[in-house]
């Protein structure tokens, strides 16, 4: 039986999304495009009823301006937002910039899919002459946390869900015990791999998700957080399958 529910969304398109450059961690704003799609998420969720307690966003802006644009639809501009580094995108390391046709062009579209989708292996290192390392690495938003030990310069899925699976189960659980009626606003492979492990997806299966922006998807949980509702998205199933589609071929060669 379901006893609990919460509400997650990808941030609407982002400038970097739609130049279809590898974004990870550097800090692109919502296009003209993301800002009316996190209007339609925020639409859809009026209309289906959602009233929420908090809300859960990353560090990053297109995610936080997803959910600012979200709660102004919704008449909840007045929420709490709790913002985490954990909820950040995976960071995208050496191919921070990099043009994912491009990349896919130069290095093939096989090794692609592997840096984007696959499990436990990372994209290559940023390193400290990359264009953008400064630019993340004494970014003042994170002065305090995350620790320079834990300061990803890469991430592969499995290390993305390392630090996003404690907050997961160390604040978002237990508010969601409390009854707290919760939205999540965060990134295409932070989300996939809350979704991997709600519903223990093998590292097979996850390589096959692609997260669409801006459509926002419901979990009902039973007590034990085990899903009884997976991912039901607020979007008629064939917009939410070509969405899908477009993100898998953002990395096709040109
Ligand atoms: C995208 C995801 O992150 O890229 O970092 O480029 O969700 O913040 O737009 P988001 C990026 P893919 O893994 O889909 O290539």
């Amino acid at each position: 039986m379901s006893k609990y529910r919460i509400v997650m969304v990808r941030h609407g398109e982002s400038e970097w999304n739609k130049l279809n450059l590898f974004c990870g961690w550097y800090d692109s704003k919502l296009s003209d495009k993301g800002k009316n799609e996190a209007i339609s998420a925020g639409k859809a969720l009026k209309d289906a009823g959602y009233i929420f307690d908090i809300a859960h966003t990353s560090v990053l802006t297109r995610a936080h301006e997803t959910l600012k644009l979200i709660l102004k639809e919704i008449n909840q501009e007045n929420l709490p937002i709790q913002k985490t580094w954990r909820l950040n995108e995976r960071h995208y390391g050496g191919l921070t910039g990099m043009n994912k046709a491009e990349t896919a062009a130069k290095y093939g579209e096989k090794q692609v899919k592997i840096w984007r989708r696959s499990f436990d292996v990372p994209p290559p290192p940023m390193e400290s002459d990359h264009k953008y390392y400064d630019m993340i690495v004494k970014d003042a938003r994170y002065a305090d946390e995350p620790k320079p030990d834990e300061f990803p310069k890469f991430e592969s899925l499995k290390l993305t869900i390392e630090r996003t699976l404690p907050y997961w189960n160390d604040t978002i659980i237990p508010q969601l015990k409390e009854g707290k009626r919760i939205i999540v606003a965060a990134h295409g492979n932070s989300l996939r791999g809350i979704v991997k492990h709600l519903d223990e997806m093998s590292n097979e299966q996850i390589m096959e998700l692609n997260l669409p922006t801006g459509i926002p998807f419901v979990y009902e949980l039973d007590e034990n957080f085990k899903p009884v509702v997976s991912m039901k998205f607020l979007g008629d199933e064939e917009t939410v399958k070509a969405a899908m589609a477009a993100v898998a071929a953002q990395a096709k060669a040109k």
